[in-house]
């Protein structure tokens, strides 16, 4: 990793120092302090009043015991989490995941990089994470509800519309949302719809929530493509994973006139170079909850499984990252720089490795990173907590507009900025800072807290 200067290196020593072993979370750190140095060297503010040391400290975190009873009767054990990151522009807002990867370290990582793209957003939220290493596969519907129930039983006494309002991530969908909610209502007998945000349609949900995430990351992409005069028309595109980032990221390079020759899960990933058949896939992923594999098997794709081979492998102008944390390396941003490869936007959070990062960088391939590129999903969140406070409900054209009109303002905020430190172009830099100062002046104005 880059060397950062002094006075960054003692605080990124000291985080090391105090969170032992949580490697994700000292990874999406180091990345935000290697772009601070020119704005702690024109602002001393900031290292004078330790905003960036405390912005590295979450204002809270919850750790409790998550017991439910499964289809045989057996008791099982998981671990839940909430860390509350930091409040200086909003009530906290981020999302949960229900994976078994899930540590103390992951929540952090995500819960810090929400802090700052919720920052990009614009909009009066602060940022936070959840989860647990409860592992969905596999799971029958009637676990699922009863999980939800059990993490919701002690969740509940630390949420709220104006404290904390989680959403889904990976693992939690529309149907975890919706049995979060029943529980929340049940056992605080208030109908409080701000509490949560990702809900249905037909009881305090917005319109474009469930798209939002991927029809961003592929509306920032069409910013940066159109600042250079080009456009998605005959493109090849790259989008791994097949969950709910993935799959409206390939609907919308759809209808932006691209095409989408790779998608993946865990399992493996599929080729299908006249383009993904986006209602077959969403059939198998969300109608029937199967393998990508099923995808290729019905649709005559090819299926590579996973160690055989990878996604990145595939020749195309365009990469979408939309699965996971490090799932593309230095390696793998070598194989699609050979192959051509012009633009990498990330759908997920951190998909890209430091390596492939800087990879990217000397090799002219323009990066977008995902607190940036991957925000219409908590903005559209804000706009259904815009929805819920006023109780109204806004058209999937109207919403969409706001997504779109959002996403643009991210863009030109980071170019803007990338210019003003003296790295143009450089999305990264834009991102972090631009993001950092809006938290930070807050931080300052509201005293030592
Ligand atoms: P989903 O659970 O809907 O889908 C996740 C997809 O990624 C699945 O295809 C899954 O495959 C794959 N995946 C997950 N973990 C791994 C792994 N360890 N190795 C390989 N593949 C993996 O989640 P989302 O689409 O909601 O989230 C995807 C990414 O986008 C995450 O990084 C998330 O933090 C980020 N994100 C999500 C937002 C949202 O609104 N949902 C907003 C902003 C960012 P499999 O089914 O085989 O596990
Ligand atoms: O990473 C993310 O931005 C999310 N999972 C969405 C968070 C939200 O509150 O909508």
């Amino acid at each position: 990793m880059p060397v950062l200067d002094e006075k960054l290196t003692t605080i990124y020593d000291e985080v090391l120092r105090r969170n032992p072993g949580e490697t994700e979370f000292h990874q999406a750190v180091h990345e935000v302090l290697d772009s601070l140095g020119p704005v702690v060297a024109k602002h001393p503010q900031y290292t004078d009043a330790a905003v960036i040391n405390r912005l590295c400290e979450p204002e809270r975190q919850i750790i409790f015991r998550v017991p439910w009873v499964d289809d045989k009767g057996k008791v099982q054990l998981n671990r839940g989490f909430r860390v509350e990151f930091n409040s200086a522009l909003g009530p906290y807002k981020g999302g949960l995941r229900f994976h078994p990867s899930v540590y103390l370290g992951i929540v952090k990582f995500l819960g810090f990089e929400q802090i700052f793209k919720n920052s990009l957003t614009g909009m009066p939220i602060g940022g936070g994470k959840g989860g647990s290493d409860f592992d969905p596969k596999g799971r029958s519907d009637g676990e699922i509800m009863r999980f939800c129930q059990a993490f919701m039983t002690e969740l509940y006494r630390h949420i709220g519309e104006y404290t904390d309002v989680p959403a889904g991530d990976i693992g939690v969908g529309g149907r975890e949302i919706g049995y979060l909610f029943g529980q929340h209502k049940r056992i605080t007998n208030r109908y409080e719809s701000g509490v949560l945000t990702g809900k249905g349609l037909t009881w305090g949900g917005s319109q474009v929530r469930t798209e939002a995430t991927g029809y961003g990351t592929v509306f920032f992409t069409h910013e940066i493509l159109k600042a250079r005069d080009e456009s998605f028309d005959g493109r090849d595109v790259i989008v791994s994973g097949s969950g709910n980032v993935a799959i409206y990221a390939i609907e919308k390079v759809h209808q932006l006139g691209g095409r989408v020759v790779a998608a993946s899960d865990s399992g493996g990933y599929v080729h299908d170079p006249s383009g993904i058949d986006l209602e077959l896939l969403k059939d198998v992923k969300n109608g029937r909850r199967e393998r990508i594999s099923t995808y290729a098997t019905e649709s005559g794709a090819t299926f590579v499984p996973t160690g055989k081979g990878s996604v990145w492998s595939v020749k195309a102008d365009i990469a979408l990252p939309c699965a996971t944390q490090n799932e593309l390396n230095g390696h793998d941003a070598r194989t699609l720089i050979d192959n051509g490869v012009k633009i990498v936007a990330e759908g997920a959070n951190m998909p890209c490795t430091p390596d492939a990062v800087r990879l990217f960088g000397e090799s002219g391939v323009t990066f977008a990173p995902g607190k940036a590129a991957n925000a219409g999903g908590v903005a559209t969140s804000a706009l259904e907590m815009q929805q819920n406070a006023s109780r109204d409900s806004w058209s999937f054209e109207h919403t969409e507009q706001r997504l779109e009109k959002i996403m643009r303002g991210i863009h030109d905020r980071c170019l803007e900025t990338s210019e003003e430190y003296g790295a143009p172009g450089n999305y990264t830099v834009g991102a972090n800072i631009a993001g950092f100062i809006q938290v930070a002046d807050a931080m300052l104005a509201q005293g030592v807290i």
